[in-house]
């Protein structure tokens, strides 16, 4: 009876991590299979235009006879401490795929190829070579925090859409770069855990962390606490970051952290900070154009609510 069960308690745990495992891996297929942004037009702050990469000549695998992408790695990065020197400099030997000091060279999208001496982007072509403004060869890691509540009226009452279903919202950044919204997300340091940079960032862009108080800081630790401990992983993986390079890439992993009754992060107010010159609840509606490939992640987060 005992042994029937433990096998019963065994099987809910195998069904729940098959339910989420799969879900992640639908999650990141449909995240993964964007790498447009990355192909399209000129680099950032840049005048440099991308080699012309067609759909099917993106997978590395597919011969590409003419390809000769333009070669770019930002002077502004040279000799920043979270930049990486160039190939072949003296005392630069990156551990590839690995673990490397304190610094993760490891893809969240497998073992990504090294041909003669530089990381090839794991989706494939995007037009130009270098490592471009981003700081490392290979992986550059970022945590995004979703944050979100349902939408209510100034009266506190729930809102309804035309097919009378529940609105939900996210906070959403502006960023200085590009002016496009985003979520606000930000660079994983070297030795930092994920999920403490996904919080540190939504204080910094959508609270204005660095210049707060430390009595309103002190505020917001004890009210968010408990919340930003229950972050749900919605997604891990490739980016398609305008800024992404043959041999340099974002990835990501993010969190939902759901305000069920709007009380916790729903009553304080945001304000833009570091990088961010802007913020605000948004509604998560099928128009929804965001940076990069956030609008893909939000897009998961609303399924999970929906569901
Ligand atoms: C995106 O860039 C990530 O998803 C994250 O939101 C962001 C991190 O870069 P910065 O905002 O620090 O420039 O690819």
């Amino acid at each position: 009876m005992k042994l029937f069960s433990y096998y019963k308690y065994f099987d809910k745990i195998n069904l729940l991590t098959i339910i989420f495992t799969t879900s992640m891996i639908r999650s990141c297929l449909s995240i993964m299979a964007s790498h447009t942004k990355c192909r399209t037009g000129t680099y950032p702050r840049t005048t440099i235009n991308r080699f012309l990469v067609p759909d099917d000549k993106v997978n590395w695998s597919t011969e590409y006879k003419d390809y000769e992408p333009p070669y770019y790695t930002s002077p502004a990065t040279y000799g920043k401490p979270w930049a990486d020197p160039d190939i072949g400099s003296p005392n630069f030997n990156p551990k590839w795929n690995n673990l490397d000091g304190n610094i993760s060279r490891q893809s969240y999208m497998g073992e990504y190829q090294i041909v003669t001496g530089y990381p090839l982007n794991p989706i494939g072509r995007t037009g130009i070579r270098g490592r471009g403004i981003l700081g490392r060869w290979g992986p550059n890691h970022a945590a995004d925090p979703v944050v979100t509540r349902w939408k209510k009226n100034s009266s506190g009452e729930l809102e309804y859409d035309m097919h009378k279903k529940k609105i939900l919202q996210f906070v959403a950044i502006k960023r200085q770069d590009t002016g496009e919204w985003a979520l606000p997300g930000g660079m994983v340091d070297p030795g930092e855990k994920v999920t403490t940079t996904a919080v540190r960032e939504f204080e910094e862009e959508a609270m204005n962390s660095l210049v707060a108080s430390e009595e309103e800081k002190q505020q917001w630790k004890t009210k968010f606490k408990d919340f930003f401990s229950k972050g749900i992983p919605i997604y891990q993986g490739y980016v398609d970051d305008p800024r992404n390079t043959d041999n340099s890439w974002m990835e990501t992993v993010a969190y939902n952290f759901h305000d069920d009754d709007g009380s916790i992060v729903g009553g304080f107010k945001l304000q833009a900070g570091d990088d961010a010159v802007g913020v605000r609840w948004v509604d998560i509606k099928p128009d929804l154009r965001l940076y990069a490939s956030h609008t893909n992640i939000v897009e998961e987060v609303l399924k999970k609510h929906m569901a």
